[in-house]
């Protein structure tokens, strides 16, 4: 099964088959291996988790990296501040165009990669080989965007609900009860896409409020711009770690919702623990990837095939992630009307509760479920997590190796 899967894991076959080919052989020459699977919907914070697990264990990032990253934010913020613009076009609030002649022709060259250039990141808007010279350009477009719209982009930050960029009705609709896409007339899907979908990047704050220090000249990454950098992830990556004779190997695969299904099956028989990052912040969104579906309950129903079918012997570890995300959007926003609870004064940790129990219902198999609340971008409440979460690895290997009960 595995070679035929292979085939289509263009374009990084090659690595990806080196990782299964050290994923069966650490299986089969050590028991005291436990190898870790993370899964979850994009955005989840999968890569967040795997980077923190990186330099938790001291494998802090090199130069070649730091550049990568740095780049990578670039386009982040392209994205952000594009966001920024529909919102603004959205809810009419006035934008300023006005660039001196000198940045025109910077402004003008920022193009998106074209459509049909399919293979690579997709969501890279520049090259990765950013020389400086362009790196200055695009930075003084940007800059001046950002300092000639301040008031407008912070009112979309600060809009209330009824004015939030989402349509509360449809999504609360999404939330009770998703329509059979197949039903859905491409119209209202256009509408749907127009009305729901236009969220800012969670890292849009982040990056928005350093503008200035990452178009300095001597910008170098640091840990928690790194941390927020948003990339999303083709084919597999794989971490081992060894702690108290135990070695680690930790897994974070991306893709679209079909290559999800494909790596299950291929990790099914190497893998002894999944860890599902879910994110409690996107309880207001539709599907990025399926616009007329809410984007929780397909991460729940997801959830659902990862612990009843794929892995259903498997311990599960949950991680709701995005806990600050969570926390700001429910103070801003309230939690009750996207589900029609009566109650819409729900505390952030009952409306994270209620979340909590949608996906903990859907439990049948056998298995273990752990579930704990997660704030990735946050390294001490990572390590806090994960010293539990280590915890529960180690009693498995011990399951595994005969000296518990399981
Ligand atoms: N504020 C906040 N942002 C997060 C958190 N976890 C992840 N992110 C951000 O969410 C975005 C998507 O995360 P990523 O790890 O790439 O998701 P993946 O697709 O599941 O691998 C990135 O910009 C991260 O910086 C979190 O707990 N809080
Ligand atoms: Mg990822």
């Amino acid at each position: 099964m595995n070679a035929r899967l292979c085939c289509t894991y263009n374009p990084e076959s090659i690595k990806n088959l080196q990782i299964e080919k050290t994923l069966r052989q650490s299986k089969s020459s050590s028991e005291n291996t436990i190898q870790v699977l993370l899964l979850g919907s994009s955005e989840s914070g999968k890569t967040t988790i795997f980077k923190q697990l990186r330099m938790y264990y001291g494998r802090y990032f090199s130069q070649s990296e730091k550049i990568f990253f740095s780049n990578i934010i670039v386009s982040n913020m392209h994205k952000v501040l594009k966001s920024l613009v529909k919102i603004c076009e959205i809810h009419s609030l006035p934008l300023s165009w006005d660039f001196p002649p000198e940045l025109l022709v910077a402004l003008n060259s920022l193009q998106p990669v074209p459509s049909d250039q399919k293979s690579g990141p997709r969501d890279l808007f520049f090259s990765l080989q950013l020389s400086k010279q362009r790196r200055k350009e695009i930075g003084e477009v940007l800059t001046h965007l950002i300092s000639s719209n301040s008031d407008s982009f912070q009112s979309v930050f600060s809009l209330t609900h009824q004015e939030a960029p989402c349509n509360l009705t449809r999504v609360t609709e999404l939330n009770r009860a998703p329509p059979d896409p197949s039903k859905t007339p491409e119209t209202a899907h256009k509408q749907i896409c127009e009305d729901v979908c236009f969220h800012l990047p969670d890292n849009a704050e982040y990056f928005l409020s350093s503008c200035s220090r990452v178009f300095s000249e001597d910008f170098s990454p640091s840990l928690q711009d790194i941390l927020n950098t948003r990339l999303s992830t083709t084919g597999v990556e794989k971490v081992t770690v060894r702690e108290d004779n135990i070695e680690l190997g930790i897994v974070d695969v991306g893709g679209q919702r079909g290559e999800r299904k494909k790596w299950m099956r291929v990790f099914e028989n190497e893998i002894d623990v999944v860890v599902y990052v879910a994110s409690l912040a996107e309880f207001d969104q539709s599907d990025p990837e399926e616009k007329e579906r809410s984007r929780i309950l397909a991460s729940i129903e997801l959830f659902d095939e990862v612990i009843n079918s794929y892995f259903s012997q498997l311990p599960v570890i949950l991680l709701l992630n995005k806990k600050d995300v969570f926390k700001r959007k429910i103070e801003k926003k309230g939690f009750g009307k996207f589900f029609e609870i009566d109650n819409d004064d729900m505390s952030v940790q009952e409306a994270a509760d209620y979340i909590r129990a949608m996906y903990v219902e859907k439990r049948e198999g056998e298995g273990a479920l752990y579930v704990y609340d997660m704030e990735a971008i946050n390294t001490e409440v990572f390590g806090i997590v994960w010293k539990v979460v280590k915890g529960i690895l180690f009693e498995k290997n011990l399951v595994k190796s005969g000296l518990l009960n399981n």
